[in-house]
């Protein structure tokens, strides 16, 4: 080690000078000036403190490899006037601290259905030296409703925050990433398959787990000579390791239709007649805890009758049958239709119409 006289050990060096034996001690350094003097002021002691490199804030501090160079410095006066002597330069090497922190980028859990799912998370080197990690992820967690199969674990390369296929890189295995510098962050995407008969509202986890390429361990394990310089690397706070977990939540919506039809004819009656007048009702059933998007309810006009105008309902409510300013349209080539939309599971639409038998 560069390192001769810790930074204590000179503060108490210097309390010696001024208790007792100033005057010889200095003498080794300064004889010449020295020889006879008489101290006639009290000698003040400073610490000239000086590092050389970045001296970056980081969560990690100093970045590694920092030389920190440390000189003490007396003055005091003798009968040819003020005087100042130096202290041989303490230098210090700043070792490398490995530290990680993952967390997880969705907002909440993502909605999903069998298939393909992508997680995201954030892998930070909170270090204060370059570091690559090693990934793991984890599809089998406590608790889960179902387990997952890993695909794919890949970086977002384009720095979109978007899984990108073809674009962002796929790591293959040991999925590792690039060098991260000191702070740097980098999302991460994994990438599932979510397995068939899973049902609606079910749940699973995924955890990614980030190691430091160049070891794990307790914090303040020492990695000799494989820091940055060929200084140690040191385990920190973290374990130079850290995990999180995304989350995963099955929404299945079904859409189910229920058709009923009431007849009444010219008499009064319920008789299906030429001329009575049928009007079906279709109830549209939307279930489960996602949506269903462009759901439109479509019925065509029966051979044997015919539409009758202006009839469309939904919810109780008239729409023309014009098309394009509502929901409705409708005539007796084309039948009706009932554009609803993006209609929520949870949901019960009804649309009505009337025809007469011909
Ligand atoms: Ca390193
Ligand atoms: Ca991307
Ligand atoms: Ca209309």
């Amino acid at each position: 080690m560069v390192l001769e006289k810790t930074v204590q050990a000179f503060l108490e060096d210097s309390r010696n000078i001024m208790n007792k034996s100033a005057i010889s001690y200095l003498c080794g350094a300064r004889s010449s000036a020295i020889t006879g003097a008489r101290v006639a002021s009290p000698i003040v002691a400073a610490f000239a403190l000086a590092s050389f490199g970045a001296q970056a804030a980081h969560a990690g501090g100093v970045n590694a490899g920092t030389l920190i160079e440390n000189t003490a410095t007396a003055t005091y006066e003798d009968g040819d006037g003020p005087q100042t002597v130096d202290s041989n330069t303490v230098v210090v090497r700043v070792d490398e601290l490995l530290d990680v922190t993952v967390t997880s980028l969705d907002s909440g859990p993502i909605g999903t259905a069998p298939g393909e799912a992508i997680l995201t998370y954030e892998v930070t080197n909170q270090g204060n030296g370059p570091e690559a990690y090693e990934l793991t992820a984890n599809p089998v967690v406590g608790g889960n409703d179902f387990d997952t199969t890993v695909v794919n674990i890949a970086v977002d390369t384009n720095g979109n925050g978007t899984y990108d296929p073809g674009v962002d890189e796929i790591l293959t295995a040991p999925e590792t990433t690039q060098v991260l510098e000191a702070d740097e962050a980098l999302t991460v995407f994994v990438i599932v398959t979510v397995p068939d008969g899973v049902t609606d509202g079910q749940a699973s986890d995924v955890e990614l787990t980030a190691e430091a390429v160049t070891g794990t361990g307790a914090p303040g394990t020492v990695f000799a000579g494989q820091g940055v310089d060929g200084g140690d690397a040191i385990v920190g706070t973290t374990g130079a390791e850290d995990s999180a977990v995304g989350s995963l939540i099955v929404g299945i919506t079904t859409v189910d239709l229920t058709k009923s039809v009431v007849v009444v004819d010219p008499f009064g009656g319920d008789n299906a007649v030429p001329g009575s007048v049928a009007t079906f009702t279709i109830v549209a059933t939307v279930s489960g805890s996602g949506s269903v998007d462009d759901l439109v309810v479509t019925d065509a006009i029966p051979d044997g009758t015919t539409y009758s105008a202006e009839t469309i309902t939904l919810d109780d409510g008239d729409l023309t049958d014009a098309s394009g300013d509502d929901a409705g349209e409708g005539s007796d080539a084309d039948g009706i239709a009932v554009d609803l939309g993006t209609v929520a599971g949870g949901t019960v639409h009804t649309v009505t119409f009337d025809v007469t038998i011909d």
